[in-house]
């Protein structure tokens, strides 16, 4: 007979005091945890009376989140399209995520116009992601407490929540951290960075996603509510009013405006490198390591030639362009190259980082024009564009059907009037209207016209 058949004899005529449902070791965790957890949280952050800014409270936590929510979704959308726009699906070296699966599903062609788009989208994504610096800071600042919230464990659905909560800071932190030691200190993470940065994304966004469902509704009956701060006990104070306020050295609506004009002097000192031209000089956060002297070539420089081994004689006299198309190769020297006609066009270089330049004045031979000299008059295909640089995850690209065919794509040699400087990618580098920087190859020695791999 089993000890807990309560036979004919009812449960409370025993005066047993047994908590009534389980089996047996669940019903001794629960009550063991019970009175362990009833004594109340130890000393230190676990009780609400540690944390005692008079700020923290659900309207301010939600002002933060709402402009997070708005701040994260912009940076996402961004995020995507700056994915689209290196047109990972086009061919293997284009792509440093050959695992994606369906994560690529947004993927979709770049266009070429308008030619300062790409310009736009990541100065957008860049200068944003540096300016909610301030507001994530402060937003978890607001909710610290809740980190430390007595008793750790209450139930299956809490207990996940925070979990999820672990994802949500975890990967903001991480998406934050990689984007601006990527801009600040020129590609720490070599090939590796956009992996990353991609794939933190998802992390990131899925918690975001949950997180949102789960509070959304209550951001809004804070901020409906206002400033004046609920009881500390009450529903509404979701944990974060302090039931032994300090006094208050400062109002909570000064506290917002502390974090927003920490946010402006951010974007004060980041915007100008998406500007360009004299603007440039007020982004004193962005990379300032190579200076790009002044004159018609007096603009920012990615990598230089020597930082990537480009030696004198890759580019020498012995240099050639080999263009190739389906049966058919040419080989000019640079003296043939500049024989060939010369057209111009007026486009910004705008790299990953953020940074982009004022629109400059390029001369060189349109690619289509090379894909006629293979052949290729109509329905050009994409091409495979080859540097003289060995190795580096930027010495080689394929560009698209719409790339190659724009007008005012170029192999360029000239810029603002003069020879392209050996920095600036001379004898020959692309320009392509619309794309992201590392499409426009430096040093190019070979075009290969519909073989993308
Ligand atoms: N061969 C080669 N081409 C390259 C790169 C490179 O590292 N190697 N960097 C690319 C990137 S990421 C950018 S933003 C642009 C920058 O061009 P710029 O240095 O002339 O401004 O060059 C692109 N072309
Ligand atoms: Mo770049």
């Amino acid at each position: 007979m089993n000890a807990h058949d309560d036979g004919p004899t009812p449960r409370a005529a025993r005066g047993g005091a047994e908590p009534e449902a389980g089996p047996a070791p669940t019903r001794r965790l629960r009550t063991a945890l019970a009175s362990g957890w009833a004594a109340g949280p130890p000393r230190g952050p676990s009780r609400p009376e540690f944390w005692r800014s008079p700020l923290r409270g659900p309207w301010l936590t939600a002002v933060f989140g709402i402009v997070l929510l708005f701040g994260v979704t912009i940076l996402f959308l961004t995020g995507l399209l700056s994915y689209a726009a290196y047109e990972p699906d086009l061919a293997a070296v284009n792509d440093q995520t050959p695992g994606k699966g369906w994560l690529g599903f947004s993927l979709f062609t770049w266009p070429t116009s308008p030619y300062w788009l790409y310009r736009v989208t990541q100065g957008v994504h860049v200068t944003l992601g540096v300016v909610l610096v301030p507001v994530l800071l402060a937003k978890l600042w607001s909710v610290i407490p809740k980190l430390f919230a007595w008793p750790p464990v209450r139930s299956v659905a809490d207990t996940l929540e925070r979990l999820s909560l672990l994802l949500l800071v975890g990967g903001a932190g991480f998406e934050f951290a990689t984007g601006i030691l990527n801009v600040q200190l020129h590609y720490i993470f070599p090939g590796s960075f956009y992996t990353l940065h991609f794939y933190g994304a998802w992390v990131f966004i899925a918690a975001f996603v949950v997180h949102v469902a789960l509070r959304l509704k209550r951001a809004v009956r804070a901020l409906r509510a206002g400033p004046r701060q609920p009881a500390p006990d009450s529903e509404e104070a979701a944990g974060l009013v302090s039931p032994n306020p300090a006094a208050p050295t400062i109002s909570r609506r000064g506290a917002l405006g502390m974090v927003g004009l920490g946010s402006l002097a951010l974007f004060a000192v980041t915007a100008g490198q998406s500007i360009g031209g004299w603007w440039r000089r007020t982004a004193l956060l962005a990379p300032h390591g190579q200076e790009p002297g002044t004159g018609p070539n007096g603009f920012q420089i990615n990598k230089t030639a020597a930082s990537v081994g480009i030696r004198p004689s890759d580019i020498g006299p012995g240099w050639r362009l080999t263009v190739r198309g389906p049966g058919r190769q040419i080989d000019l020297t640079y003296a043939q190259l500049l024989d060939l006609p010369q057209n111009a066009a007026l486009l910004p270089i705008a790299c990953v980082e953020g940074w982009s330049t004022a629109d400059q004045h390029w001369r060189g031979v349109r690619l289509t024009d090379l894909a006629a000299l293979v052949g290729l008059e109509t329905d050009i295909p994409p091409v495979l564009v080859q540097s003289v640089q060995r190795g580096g995850s930027f010495s080689s690209v394929v560009l698209s059907r719409g790339q190659v065919r724009d007008e005012r794509s170029l192999l360029a040699v000239r810029v603002n009037g003069a020879v392209l400087s050996t920095d600036h990618g001379y004898p020959a580098r692309v320009i392509v209207p619309g794309a992201p920087g590392v499409h426009n190859t430096k040093w190019v020695t070979r075009l290969t016209f519909g073989e993308p791999s």
